[in-house]
């Protein structure tokens, strides 16, 4: 997979996508990932990329101009170009699979200023949010997005790591895992997980899970027999 990003703050980039499962998903050729710095689209002195708000008000505007230059140099047909913005539609799990089956992405971070609307409007084919908070840029967003979708493409995660994660994607919280010492500090791993009976503990894990996800995340249930209830 292709991704290109577009972002005022490439700088912030370099660190995370240069270690563990992404770092080697690019030694692999698995993911071609390309960091564009917003400003090179532009033709003034100033590198300018924002202005003052039509119709007055705090703050300044990122202006279309740049955004759409950029776009049309980067993006080919097929390509998928998605904006992050904090009032996009929340990320998901299920959103990063459909993410993953693209063989070009193009993602756009914004900063604190915000997007002049036609470039929502004539750009965009997707708006993501990764969550009710307010940050200070879409830089760590499109990272998360990037880290969701680089780990679901196919061959990046090794055979184990991907039984695991089917075993894991049953829509609930994960059992509680121990190893040794069998006791620490006082704290004794639960008997029934030494004792070597296999259909016994697979019953305690799904337990465990379910009460776990009851407690922490009962919205998880819901949307679980929701699904059911549609098969
Ligand atoms: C924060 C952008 C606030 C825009 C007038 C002019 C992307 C994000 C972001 C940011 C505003 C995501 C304004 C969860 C996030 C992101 C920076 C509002 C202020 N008024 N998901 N400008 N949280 N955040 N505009 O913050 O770009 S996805």
């Amino acid at each position: 997979m292709k991704i290109d990003v577009l972002t005022l703050f490439p700088g912030m980039f370099t660190g995370p996508l240069d270690e563990s499962i992404i770092k080697r998903a690019r030694e692999r050729g698995l993911l071609n990932l390309q960091i564009h710095n917003l400003r090179d689209w532009t033709h003034d002195r100033h590198k300018t990329v924002d202005d003052r708000p039509f119709g007055g008000g705090p703050g300044m505007v990122l202006k279309p101009e740049p955004l759409f230059e950029a776009v049309e140099a980067l993006a080919q047909p097929g390509t998928r170009v998605i904006m992050v913005t904090p009032g996009g539609r929340k990320l998901t799990q299920e959103i990063g699979r459909e993410l993953a089956g693209y063989e070009h992405l193009l993602l756009i971070a914004g900063s604190y200023e915000g997007f002049d609307e036609r470039v929502r409007l004539g750009l965009a084919q997707d708006e993501l949010s990764i969550g009710d908070y307010v940050l200070t840029n879409g830089a760590l967003p499109v990272m998360v997005l990037i880290d969701v979708v680089t780990r679901l493409l196919p061959g990046v995660l090794g055979d184990e790591e991907s039984a695991k994660e089917e075993s894991f994607s049953n829509g609930l919280l994960e059992y509680p895992h121990y190893t040794r010492p069998a006791e620490f500090r006082g704290m004794k791993v639960p008997e029934i997980l030494l004792s070597g009976h296999h259909a016994e503990i697979a019953k305690w894990r799904y337990e465990r899970a379910l009460e776990r996800t009851r407690e922490r995340r009962p919205d998880l249930i819901e949307i679980k027999k929701r699904e059911t209830d549609n098969l």
